[in-house]
């Protein structure tokens, strides 16, 4: 056996420090369904990932037997789910490096994160000012921008991406000094998979007094994130990409950052006392989220935390990135395969194609009949698309358990759809 494949096989994956892939698909159910009669290969990690068994065994059993509100009551459930979906938060804060639990916000989704920034720090935001995004930014890191500098008479400015798939960081200096008052910007493109240089940028925003907002919803579960270390003043991401339960995200906030917001909601939790002279808010986190919240979801969210943690985000890192290599190589070599993307110079595991004469939709049907999951469209990503003057692409999008032998089935059906459509 070459070097290069035992480092994929059970056997070898304790020696050499790989993580174990098949022990890992036996931890999805989802994955070992046929569909249209073709075993499931599942390549559109990027919209929402698989649920590994831990993660819906801990919502099942939380709706079992510890179903109640939390914050609320005295009786022994209420007690059971607020300190499971507490805990969930402290391992949240834990997994992402965060110094308290006041920091975590618990919200729907990435996009309600960043829209709840956008209505709040937005009210500070005066005519004039500026926001800056990037070209490459998911729909619901521009709309809520848009909308904020719409109503408040400011300007909405935008770093362009090169021919690469990188941004062009000469624009992004000029552009942090027009002095905006935050910088919101994506870890990992979900359009590209282009990896921006956040350390970087975090910095020079800093030096000129913007906050920067950083959208980590496809890079969480792929790398090791430490908000400390960033120095980001938020992070937001969505629990439904990284292994856990839907309806669930997270919005860290740097505690004096949170403490100057005003409330985004109001409701139940977030207070101390109403009356109709005037109410207390609550501390953080409750005082940003009102109402009930998604309690099932959230200790879903903390069973995904621990599965990540488990198996070891450097480990799924470094198993990704040869991946997204293979696939890369084998990818390239289909002819009239193009990578959109493809050249940035530092990417993680998104691979977003185009084929010449063929419609991106058109790959997606054919290969969701042969079973290969992708997703086609704008990926919420317009703005990426008129950059590369196309509609569309079909992506596949690597999870920790993809596999060479999926990838060669993958670019096989490619290869198969170029021979028949003739192009
Ligand atoms: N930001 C990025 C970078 C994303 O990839 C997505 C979702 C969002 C924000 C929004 O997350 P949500 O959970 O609030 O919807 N991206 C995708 C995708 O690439 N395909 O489907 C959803």
């Amino acid at each position: 056996m070459k070097v290069e494949e035992a480092a994929f096989c059970s056997d070898s994956s304790i020696a050499t420090g790989w993580i174990d892939v098949d022990r890992i698909r036996q931890d999805f159910p989802a994955l070992s369904q046929k569909v249209h009669g073709h075993p499931l290969i599942y390549l559109d990690n990027a919209a929402s990932s698989q649920k590994p068994e831990c993660v819906i065994e801990a919502v099942s059993a939380y709706y079992r037997a510890d179903n109640a509100n939390v914050h609320r009551g005295v009786h022994e459930l209420s007690q059971r789910a607020t300190a499971s979906y507490e805990g969930a938060r402290d391992k949240i804060r834990r997994f992402v490096g965060a110094a308290e639990c006041a920091e975590i916000i618990l919200t729907k989704g990435t996009t309600e994160a960043i829209n709840l920034v956008a209505s709040t720090f937005g009210q500070r935001i005066q005519a004039g000012d500026r926001i800056l995004i990037t070209e490459m930014e998911h729909h619901s890191n521009i709309v809520p921008w848009q909308i904020l500098c719409q109503m408040r008479s400011a300007h909405l400015d935008v770093i362009p991406i090169d021919d690469r798939g990188d941004l062009i960081l000469e624009e992004a200096d000029r552009l942090l000094g027009l002095g905006p008052k935050l910088l919101s910007i994506s870890h990992i493109s979900n359009a590209l998979g282009t990896i921006n240089p956040v350390a970087d940028l975090i910095e020079k925003a800093h030096q000129v007094g913007a906050l920067v907002l950083v959208d980590g919803a496809q890079a969480v579960p792929h790398s090791k994130v430490d908000v400390q270390a960033l120095d980001c003043d938020f992070y937001s991401f969505s629990s439904h990409k990284m292994f856990g339960p839907t309806g669930v995200g997270v919005l860290y906030g740097k505690r004096e950052v949170l403490e100057g917001l005003p409330p985004y909601q109001g409701g139940g939790d977030m207070i101390l006392s109403v009356s109709f002279e005037g109410t207390t808010y609550n501390t953080l986190p409750h005082r940003l989220e009102a109402g009930t919240p998604n309690m099932a979801g959230v200790i879903g969210l903390g069973a995904a935390v621990d599965y990540l943690e488990e198996v070891g985000l450097e480990k799924i890192n470094h198993y990704e990135t040869d991946l997204l290599a293979y696939a890369t190589e084998k990818l390239t070599c289909v002819p009239g395969v193009r990578l959109v993307g493809g050249e940035a110079r530092k990417r993680a595991a998104v691979l977003s194609l185009v084929m010449d004469g063929v419609h991106p939709h058109d790959i997606g049907t054919i290969l969701d009949r042969k079973g290969i999951a992708v997703r086609t469209g704008h990926h919420c990503a317009q703005p990426v698309m008129t950059h590369f003057g196309i509609p569309a692409t079909a992506r596949a999008s690597l999870a920790l358990y993809n596999t060479r032998a999926e990838i060669d089935r993958l670019v096989e059906e490619l290869a198969e759809i170029r021979r028949v459509f003739g192009a």
